[in-house]
């Protein structure tokens, strides 16, 4: 970073503090994770200025012939991962994937039957605020009460009931196994397309730790930066030749005008790095440590939604403590945890507050921790809700706060970066 810091010392210390900031928490937002310098690198490189409107080989504009390469190199690489035909490489993010999505199967006011915000579905599966609630007519299923798990009988009386062109199966905090074949005999039934969204559980599908949506889904999507660990963007997938056109023409120049090639390059880095034996290694390490800290959480008193997890994520339900999620968000943030507060299945409490968290693994396990330091970090965050609980928080931030620095400490974050 010595030609920003030399340039700009403004945007650099803006840079430094959240190198910093990041080296010195615990990172357990489950969409979140760390990605290699050689995926930054590519994400920072010269393709950044360049304008590639339209497809390898057929662009509407010149020079090109390089970033064709990096285009190609990305779909090779991930329609390797997943075992598919096609793909699409472009969307910047997932909400543009699903979008793109949309726009090629759909028509305004079609009907979608996707996953409840409530349940743990993801705002773009149907949610009233975005274009998903806004443009289509959008139902919801959700969860047993008494399982946390996906009520297949629910989603298959709600498509009889209301007949939609798409269901989506997928989520942003559903800890569990999601059954595809079982979605796509009910959208075979009412003559429905299947999505997949598998934007969380990416990583653990192409090392077949999940259940892959092939070849059950006409469609899927997925971020790239989360369990797959790559920079920020999204892919759209398909084994259907004709799908994987009107995906095309819905991405580019439907929703999207040039491709940010600089990132295609870096879809391609995090694609290789997924595709080694070391990749599968630490999806498996995700998978164990979030299943430890799963249930240390529950031998500690702590409810977890579903009592347990098959993913990268558990849902910490704190109705029982009777604390709010907002307030222990705050609390473990004071400590040098970052979470995120979130709804829990038939949660009285609105969005902005809710009754539980989500925590994740993917990007600790990056750092290096393993279920020793996800044991430790259980613990802390058992005595946080505890403390908070009691009424006492104050009385714990100090001791958490050390034991927080020491993990930070023993496992450093990016030791080639200086600031
Ligand atoms: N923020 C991501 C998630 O948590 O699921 C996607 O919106």
């Amino acid at each position: 970073m010595t030609h920003l810091s030399k340039r700009d010392r403004d945007a650099f210390d803006i840079f430094k503090q959240e190198l910093l900031r990041q080296r010195g928490q615990i990172e357990l937002i489950a969409s979140e994770n760390f990605t290699s310098l050689a995926v930054m690198e590519a994400a920072g490189s010269v393709l950044t200025n360049k304008y590639a409107e339209g497809y390898p080989a057929k662009r509407y504009y010149g020079g090109c012939e390089v970033v064709d390469k990096a285009e190609n190199l990305a779909i090779a690489r991930v329609t390797k991962m997943f075992g598919c035909k096609y793909a699409n490489v472009q969307p910047h993010s997932g909400a543009q994937a699903n979008m793109a999505v949309y726009f090629s199967l759909l028509k305004p006011g079609d009907t979608i039957l996707g996953m409840s915000l409530a349940a743990g579905g993801h705002l773009t599966h149907g949610a009233s605020p975005t274009f998903s609630g806004r443009w289509l007519k959008a139902i919801g299923y959700g969860v047993s009460e008494k399982t946390g798990l996906i009520d297949y009988d629910q989603v298959r009386s709600l498509a009889q009931q209301h007949k939609p062109k798409l269901i989506v199966a997928g989520a942003s905090s559903y800890p569990r196994t999601i059954d595809f074949k079982r979605f796509r005999e009910i959208s075979d039934e009412v003559g429905a397309y299947l999505l997949a969204d598998v934007a969380h559980y990416a990583g653990l599908v192409v090392t077949g730790l999940y259940p892959n949506p092939f070849p059950h889904a006409h469609v899927v999507t997925t971020t790239t930066h989360k369990t797959l660990r790559g920079p920020r963007g999204a892919v759209i997938l398909t084994d259907s030749e004709d799908l994987i056109g009107k995906i095309n023409s819905a991405v580019f120049p439907g929703i999207q005008g040039g491709p940010f090639m600089h990132i295609i390059l870096a879809k391609a880095v995090a694609f290789g790095e997924a595709l080694s034996g070391e990749f599968k290694q630490y999806m498996t390490n995700v998978l164990e440590n979030s299943k430890l800290m799963a249930k240390r959480l529950m031998d500690n008193g702590i409810g977890i939604v579903s009592g347990g997890t098959d993913s990268h994520m558990a849902v910490v339900d704190l109705r029982e403590l009777g604390v709010t999620g907002k307030q222990a968000e705050i609390a473990l943030e004071q400590c040098g945890i970052a979470c995120n507060k979130n709804g829990v299945p038939f949660d009285p409490l609105p969005p902005s507050v809710t009754s539980g968290l989500r925590l994740g693994t993917a990007a600790g396990t990056t750092r290096g921790f393993r279920v020793k330091e996800f044991d430790e970090i259980a613990q802390i965050i058992s005595k946080v809700l505890k403390a908070l609980a009691a009424g006492n928080a104050d009385s714990v931030y100090a001791e958490v706060r050390s034991r927080v620095s020491k993990l930070c400490e023993a496992f450093p974050l990016y030791p080639e970066l200086s600031c």
